[in-house]
């Protein structure tokens, strides 16, 4: 398998309470997702964000009322964007108080500026059209949208780079390549490389190869203020994917996913930061497993339109 670069940072930087908080709340939201999922207490399906945390609590501060457009595996992207572990556990178990009523589930969830979808390639093109609204009405607001490396066989992709660049859209489209795409590694299905399809369209390209919280958000900060000013970028950051790619469906061998658990950003900051780290995990387990207990008890939420359309809903 290619190396993934994620473990190439030579050093961490003090990190602020606040964003250690934000990891570990994503990390513990995802394990008790799996957890829910492994008891039956949970329908339909999810992709939890473990080993990519980093990336969606690197961008918060550098984002402001612009939109962000999530995918299939977009949980850290909510949680960074609004810290709001309730309405999302509440949406995901079709509980009250549902960000969108449990119509949405784990992958469709609409909230101002906030957009995810389960269809790879698809939130791009809308991507592109939101942003060149902005440039229109001169808001020096961004869409921001997240892919992953699989993402790049979807034909979208590469009209809206086009458009994005011929436009001048205040575009940025993140790249969460994990080094695989449900069970396919990535060099065995992507020819080329992401920087050359960036390039070939005249799009700002960026390689994040750490996972340090503070070294990526200095890195990214002039590339976020140039797209504010129309110039659209692709930022490709180097992750690994520590779980399944859904629930218990990971084909890659034990001593692959022992090789990405010793790398992968949490091992780092647990090692750096010791007793720090581990009073912050337990914390957040704890938050996690109170308010599992409380949205599971809960009634089921309810969507008023559904009532009306079909009163049977009701019951
Ligand atoms: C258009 C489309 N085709 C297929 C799928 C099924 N599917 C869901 S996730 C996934 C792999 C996505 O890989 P990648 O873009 O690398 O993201 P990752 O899952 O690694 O985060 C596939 C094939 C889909 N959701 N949408």
């Amino acid at each position: 398998m290619r190396v993934q670069a994620a473990e190439m940072a030579p050093e961490i930087t003090e990190l602020a309470d606040d964003d250690l908080e934000l990891l570990l709340l994503i990390r513990n939201f995802e394990l008790a997702l799996l957890d829910l999922f492994a008891a039956g207490q949970l329908n339909g399906t999810t992709h939890t964000c473990l080993g990519q945390e980093y990336v969606p609590v690197a961008l918060a501060p550098l984002l402001r009322d612009d939109f962000v457009f999530s995918n299939h595996r977009g949980h850290g992207h909510y949680l960074a964007r609004f810290r709001d572990p309730a309405g999302l556990l509440a949406e995901i178990m079709g509980r009250s108080g549902a960000v969108c009523a449990g119509v949405g589930g784990s992958q469709h969830i609409y909230r101002d500026g906030f957009l995810s979808t389960g269809v790879q390639g698809q939130s791009l093109p809308v991507a592109v059209g939101v942003a060149l609204h902005y440039r229109r009405t001169g808001e020096e607001r961004i869409a921001v949208a997240h892919i992953g490396d699989g993402t790049w066989g979807e034909g979208s992709v590469y009209e809206a780079l086009n458009m994005a660049r011929l436009w001048e859209a205040p575009l940025l489209v993140v790249v969460e390549d994990n080094g695989i795409a449900q069970s396919t590694p990535t060099e065995r299905q992507l020819a080329g490389t992401v920087s050359d399809r960036a390039r070939a369209f005249d799009v700002e390209y960026h390689s994040i190869h750490g996972t340090d919280v503070n070294a990526i958000r200095a890195e990214l900060a002039p590339v976020v203020a140039d797209v504010r000013r129309g110039v659209p970028a692709v930022v490709h950051f180097h992750c690994l994917r520590l779980g399944p790619h859904s629930k218990g469906d990971d084909t890659r061998s034990e001593a692959e996913l022992a090789d990405v658990r010793a790398r992968e950003w949490s091992a780092r900051y647990a090692r750096h930061y010791g007793d720090r780290f581990a009073a912050a995990d337990a914390r957040a387990k704890s938050l996690m497993a109170d308010l599992v207990a409380e949205v599971s008890a809960r009634p089921p939420s309810r969507w008023p339109g559904l009532v009306d359309a079909y009163p049977g809903a009701a019951a």
